[in-house]
């Protein structure tokens, strides 16, 4: 395997590309370097137009901005606008659902429906709503003007926060000040006090940063939540991944991006379209998933998963992607350079996610089964010009049993004990036969070989009996890697672990064992992992601080993933990242980043690039955990 990649498919395209002198990630990477070491120490401030300042972390020239800002100052400021940026994006992405919960409830999104009407019922009794004897449709109305208020309260706490987080973790949270009243607040408060002269001492701002990060943490619950009650909870399914999922007969289209509200019509309207398909001398049409949004339809729908972010140019140098439609985050666009050296259309839909040369078909609630209609037969036309001299289709899929939703893996311990189906899982974990849990989460980075430390660390980990929970791009490369199989916990897990997965998949008919790795979604799903952490904590009387439990992004690129790491690590759960993050410029924001936050929230960051010495380091977090707990450590079991 090449620097570049770990995955044969990608491998196999980037031989191709380079053949074709396609440009992709690692080329332009290659350009920029050497990269800037005041960009990458974090210590350089663009804030105001006497800059940009940057401070000599070698200590013999500048040591302070034009403004008198220092190291520490400027690092944490950067700090706080990178959770700002991320957070902005999920909050953005939450007020769209909600939207368009608020038009089904006053009649004016006919596309739309509710399709979990349980889970709209719970929801709305969890936020106090009343729901005996009301049509849907009241409940709805109510419902959505509950969750606006998390857009609109000026003063107090997050409601909803409050009810995704541990009453004690919601009182330390509060004693430290750092709970936000409204989403939309947190983010012009946070880009407020880190314009030139305001808020200039870094352990201040780094609150700030928590602040804005918990924001991004509710966004991710409402968004979850809302996406659930309209398309549906998840439930296991077997599916595929990898760009072996592309058909050379049928007209393929891949929906990229993050918000559902797009993908799933497409989803819906191309299974409408398949006549036509055949018409123009198509088997059929194959919707296949690349990035989060992929998730959001593989995981209601089995639609495939054909590649993470960074193998998202090489799904369209297959030459076999008829359209590729996008809405928002994580899409580059060097894509349309790529789809323009064949026949793929390139098509935009959001009015603030356009790139130039795509063609842009504006997607609004009321026009979704017109526009997605539209678009899916654009992509027909396309099949019909597609040059088959030049599509290559790589041979490699790997099988994938994915859908894990709170619901559907307390479902599958239910059946375990139906009375309390909590229980087993604790009693595993207290035996050791679960030696802990860790998230798999975030995205690739064109810094490490691609999905290297996602698939090398997931081995190390099920070996030892850490259970994984997957979201994002790192579930598609342990989707890639086999590790989402029922097959893979015969291969990959531990004694102990293999033996509590084959009992709850046969309790659950599943006619096997369950996946090592369980895929609850996309990234918005994370907050999944913390209902599931909330609720282990809850059980066991304790915080998520006290648990064996880990998060780990080792690939980390967005800004997205920083702010999730922060939400996670104010909720007391230990965050592993692979990429050195821009704070080194500063001693203080780093030390307080990976050691002094441990002391306030209980989570704190640790970087490790070394895919052996992060599970040596994981597997430590884990047993001191285990150990507080009066349980047996990994070295003791
Ligand atoms: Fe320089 Fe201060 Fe302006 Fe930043 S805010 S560019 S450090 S003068
Ligand atoms: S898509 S945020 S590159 S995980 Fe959510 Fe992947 Fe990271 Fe985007």
């Amino acid at each position: 395997m090449s620097e570049k990649t770990i995955d044969p498919a990608v491998e196999e395209m980037l031989a191709l590309a380079a053949e074709m002198k396609i440009e992709t990630f690692w080329d332009r990477y290659q350009a920029q370097l050497p990269q800037c070491e005041f960009g990458l120490r974090g210590i350089c401030c663009r804030n105001c137009l006497h800059g940009p300042c940057r401070i000599d972390p070698f200590k013999e020239g500048a040591q302070k901005g034009v403004c008198g800002a220092t190291a520490d100052t400027i690092v944490a400021r950067n700090f706080v606008r990178t959770c700002a940026g991320g957070a902005a994006a999920h909050i953005d992405h939450a007020r769209h659902v909600l939207e368009v919960i608020e038009k089904i409830a006053h009649g004016h999104a006919a596309g739309y429906n509710v399709t979990d009407k349980q889970k709209l019922e719970n929801l709305a009794q969890r936020l106090g709503i009343q729901t005996k004897g009301k049509s849907e449709i009241e409940v709805l109305k109510e419902l959505a003007k509950e969750v606006a208020k998390e857009f609109q309260r000026q003063e107090g706490y997050s409601k909803y926060l409050q009810l995704y987080t541990t009453k004690k973790r919601f009182e330390k949270l509060a004693g430290l000040n750092v709970l936000p009243p409204n989403l939309d607040l947190t983010i012009t408060e946070s880009l407020h006090r880190t314009t030139m002269g305001v808020d200039a001492d870094p352990v201040n701002l780094i609150l700030g940063a928590v602040k804005v990060a918990l924001a991004d943490g509710a966004a991710l619950h409402i968004s979850t939540d809302l996406q659930d009650i309209l398309f549906g909870t998840p439930k296991p399914l077997f599916s595929k991944a990898n760009l072996g999922v592309l058909r050379e007969d049928s007209v393929n289209i891949a929906v990229h991006g993050h918000v559902p509200l797009l993908s799933a019509k497409v989803a819906e309207q191309a299974e409408k379209l398949e006549k036509e398909a055949s018409s123009a001398g198509a088997r059929g049409i194959n919707v296949v998933g690349i990035c989060c949004t992929g998730h959001e339809v593989l995981e209601r729908y089995g639609v495939p998963l054909a590649q993470n972010f960074l193998g998202s140019e090489m799904a369209v140098a297959t030459g076999a992607l008829d359209a590729i439609i996008v809405d928002v985050q994580c899409i580059a666009p060097s894509l349309i350079t790529v789809a323009d050296c064949f026949h793929t259309k390139l098509i935009t839909t959001f009015p603030i996610a356009k790139i130039p040369g795509a063609e842009h078909i504006e997607f609004t609630t009321e026009n979704a089964d017109e526009a997605t209609n539209k678009m899916i037969k654009i992509a027909i036309e396309a099949f019909k010009k597609r040059d088959k001299t030049k599509v290559h289709i790589p041979k490699y899929e790997q099988k994938i049993l994915a859908g894990f939703s709170v619901e559907a893996i307390v479902g599958a311990l239910s059946k375990v004990d139906p009375s309390d189906p909590l229980k087993p899982l604790l009693d595993n974990i207290v035996k050791g036969n679960i030696l802990g849990a860790a998230l798999f989460a975030g995205c690739n980075n064109v810094k490490l070989p691609q999905d290297k430390l996602h698939v090398t660390m997931a081995k190390g980990l099920l070996e030892k009996n850490v259970l994984i929970l997957s979201t994002g791009c790192a579930g598609y490369a342990l989707a890639k890697a086999g590790l989402m199989s029922p097959e893979a916990t015969f291969k990959y897990a531990g004694e102990g672990l293999k033996a509590v997965l084959t009992a709850v998949g046969k309790a659950a008919g599943l006619n096997g064992p369950l996946p090592p790795v369980l895929n609850i979604g996309s990234c918005v799903d994370n907050s999944r992992a913390v209902v599931i952490v909330n609720a282990l904590a809850d059980k066991l009387g304790v915080d998520a601080e006290a648990l064996p439990v880990v998060a780990c992004a080792p690939e980390a690129l967005t800004e997205k993933a920083i702010a999730i790491g922060t939400w996670a690590v104010s909720l007391g759960i230990p965050v592993h990242i692979g990429i050195v993050p821009p704070i080194i410029g500063s001693n203080l924001v780093t030390e307080i980043a990976t050691s002094k936050a441990k002391d306030i929230f209980g989570g704190y960051f640790i970087v490790e690039p070394d895919p052996a010495k992060a599970v040596d380091k994981l597997i430590a977090v884990i047993d001191e955990r285990r150990s507080k707990l009066g349980l047996k450590t990994s070295k003791e079991i």
